[in-house]
């Protein structure tokens, strides 16, 4: 009840924070791009983490707005980053419900517009769950933002049920490996195997690919060698601030 007070509160008042995390290549080690993360904070002041408010946010039908909220921001931020000669492309995490609303496209297309955005600075994050509800109107969304030259990501690869198939009837642009696989890499050859399974998927269909939850240099070493140069994680930086994202930015481009 009190993270249901926070969410309404703090969408009310549009003070959602977002933070950002940085995408690496590993092989040159610029910046790529960073992905926007929601962080809220309770009313007594307490951090309440994601993992929490977001399953309580689409229960209580509050993920559209939260995720519109985030948009915003996020487009609002490229647009400074681009002022102050530092561009980056952001990455926006979509839910299922958001990403099934009718008007899902032209919202987006709208608030890059609101921000004179240009499509190459905006990309979205989807999961295998946006896609199952309705194949015919996923399709469309995603022609459309296609047309419009959004790039969409599948978040957490390999953790649903019938990526595959997704891959082969989706307009996708990227996939994100699953920090789950990332994570044994380096110690279970079974989740290397995965993780090279993927790695080589992704080129063969001239999909992108991004590595989450890269944690140490061993993670690293292993997957440039695999081939995969884009990858997120605690070893480059976690979510950040925005402020702290900025130096990040300043002392990094
Ligand atoms: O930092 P991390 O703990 O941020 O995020 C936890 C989970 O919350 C992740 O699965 C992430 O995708 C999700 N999440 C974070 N921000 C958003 C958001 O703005 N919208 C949606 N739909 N999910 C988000
Ligand atoms: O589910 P999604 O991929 O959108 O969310 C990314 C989540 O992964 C966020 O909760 C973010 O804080 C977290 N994350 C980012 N980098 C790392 C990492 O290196 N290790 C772990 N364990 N989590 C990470
Ligand atoms: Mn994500
Ligand atoms: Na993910």
């Amino acid at each position: 009840v009190s993270i249901e007070r926070a969410l309404h509160a703090a969408l009310k008042e549009g003070r959602l924070q977002v933070y950002f995390q940085p995408q690496i290549n590993m092989v040159t080690g610029k910046l790529t791009g960073a992905e926007a993360l929601a962080r809220l904070t309770g009313e007594d002041g307490r951090f309440i983490p994601p993992d929490e408010f977001i399953p309580i946010a689409e229960e209580i039908g509050l993920i559209s707005s939260l995720g519109k909220l985030v948009l915003e921001k996020s487009c609002a931020q490229a647009r400074q980053w681009l002022d102050q000669g530092t561009a980056c492309k952001v990455a926006v995490n979509v839910a299922a419900q958001q990403f099934n609303d009718h008007r899902f496209s032209e919202t987006v297309v709208a608030t890059m517009k609101k921000y004179n955005l240009p499509s190459q600075y905006l990309e979205l994050e989807i999961t295998e769950s946006a896609l199952v509800e309705d194949f015919n109107s996923a399709n469309l969304t995603l022609e459309a933002l296609k047309r419009s030259g959004i790039s969409v990501a599948l978040d957490d690869f390999g953790t649903g049920y019938s990526s595959l198939s997704y891959l082969r009837s989706f307009k996708l642009d990227v996939i994100k490996i699953d920090k789950s696989f990332v994570k044994d890499v380096t110690c279970d050859p079974q989740a290397a195997c995965i993780v090279k399974a993927i790695i080589g998927l992704a080129k063969s269909l001239n999909l992108h690919l991004v590595c989450e939850g890269v944690e140490s240099c061993e993670h690293e070493a292993l997957l440039i060698k695999l081939g995969c140069a884009d990858a997120q994680g605690y070893l480059y930086s976690k979510p950040l601030p925005v402020d702290d994202f900025n130096d990040y930015l300043v002392r990094n481009s």
